[in-house]
């Protein structure tokens, strides 16, 4: 048997047995329903073992399915995934530089939207302004969405907050009540970034070409895992709630409720969710200073609006800022 026949069968076994796990399967009977022989089921559940799978094999030739492995591939990403078009194609890595690079190169190629590249490392994470975001193995959830939505290039800004808003809402069922969203792009936990966010727009003549979302939470990290110079500023969701957390099925409600939120806002902006944004968001109510194309901008903040600006009062200023970095809230 060829290799890539033997990987098939060895894939197609695998979801067999899984479909009923727990339950014994005879090898003679996974060989007749494969019209295959016995040796080659039994490198067949070879192959799967060594891809992290757990099976239980009886002495008298029979098997059964026990555990999957927490490892985003891109078979464990995509088994039992509730959405309609996001991470219908997905593009599994071990270690890239940046997730975000690798789905532009995709996305100038051609990839459908809702096609997701994710890494288990990142050797050079990106932040916001050339920033870089640490991405450890094993730990951490890398993706990047692509998006190839259909309004115009001023709508792009909202999606940060509206991706922080899904994450919190995601990240919720895990640590209910200490969830917050700092504008523009990042989600707190107990005070604290778990989670960052970084939009890419590539748009010709009014038109979006492309989006890509590039999305990093922290779940598994202890404290030892993240440098010095944010070990104080930064925490995972282990760290909050001291459980660790299955990556896949994290990323899999990531996925789906990014979706709920992406299809509203393809709608109506952030109109639905406006009144959700307000309730997680840490800045409403405080004084504000921030840096926006190279001015300096302060006021009260009292509003998100629907494509995502943040609304500060000076005086008897109104102020939307579409962009920018803050740095100093009282
Ligand atoms: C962000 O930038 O928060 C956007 C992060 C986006 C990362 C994802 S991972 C998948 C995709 N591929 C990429 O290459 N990027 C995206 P910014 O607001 O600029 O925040 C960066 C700052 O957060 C850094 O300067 C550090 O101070 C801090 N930081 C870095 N790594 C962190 C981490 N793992 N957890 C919390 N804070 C971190």
């Amino acid at each position: 048997m060829k290799r890539a026949e033997a990987e098939r069968l060895a894939d197609e076994v695998l979801l067999v047995v899984r479909k009923k796990t727990g339950r014994f399967f005879e090898v003679s009977g996974l060989a007749g329903r494969f019209k295959t022989g016995e040796a080659e089921i039994g490198q067949a559940l070879k192959s799967i073992q060594s891809w992290g799978y757990r099976l239980q094999s009886g002495a008298d030739g029979r098997v059964k399915f026990v555990a999957a492995p927490d490892k985003l591939t891109a078979l464990e990403i995509g088994y039992g995934l509730k959405t309609a078009f996001i991470g219908k194609t997905i593009l599994a890595y071990g270690k890239v530089k940046s997730t975000n690079d690798v789905a532009r190169e995709l996305a100038d190629s051609g990839a459908a939207e809702g096609t997701i590249v994710t890494a288990d490392e990142q050797t050079r994470g990106r932040g916001r302004l050339g920033r870089h975001w640490h991405s450890p193995a094993a730990s951490g959830i890398y993706v990047s969405i692509i998006l190839r939505p259909r309004f115009s290039p001023e709508k792009a800004p909202g999606l940060s907050i509206m991706t922080a808003l899904a994450l919190a809402q995601t990240l919720e069922g895990y640590a209910p009540g200490r969830l917050k969203i700092k504008w523009p792009n990042d989600v707190l936990l107990a005070g604290k970034k778990v989670a960052g966010i970084l939009t890419e727009l590539s748009a010709e003549r009014r038109r979006i070409e492309h989006l890509i979302v590039g999305i990093g939470i922290n779940v598994n990290h202890q404290a030892a895992d993240f440098p010095e110079s944010i070990r104080a500023s930064a925490t995972s969701v282990r760290r909050a709630i001291k459980t660790k957390v299955p990556r896949v099925a994290l990323l899999q409600k990531v996925l789906r409720d990014f979706e709920k939120e992406y299809l509203r806002y393809r709608k109506a902006m952030l109109k639905s969710s406006h009144g959700k944004i307000l309730r997680y968001s840490s800045l409403l109510g405080h004084h504000v200073k921030l840096m926006s194309g190279g001015d300096v901008i302060q006021g009260r903040a009292v509003d998100i609006d629907q494509s995502g600006c943040l609304i500060l009062q000076d005086g008897d200023r109104r102020i939307a800022v579409s962009s920018g970095e803050i740095s100093d809230v009282r």
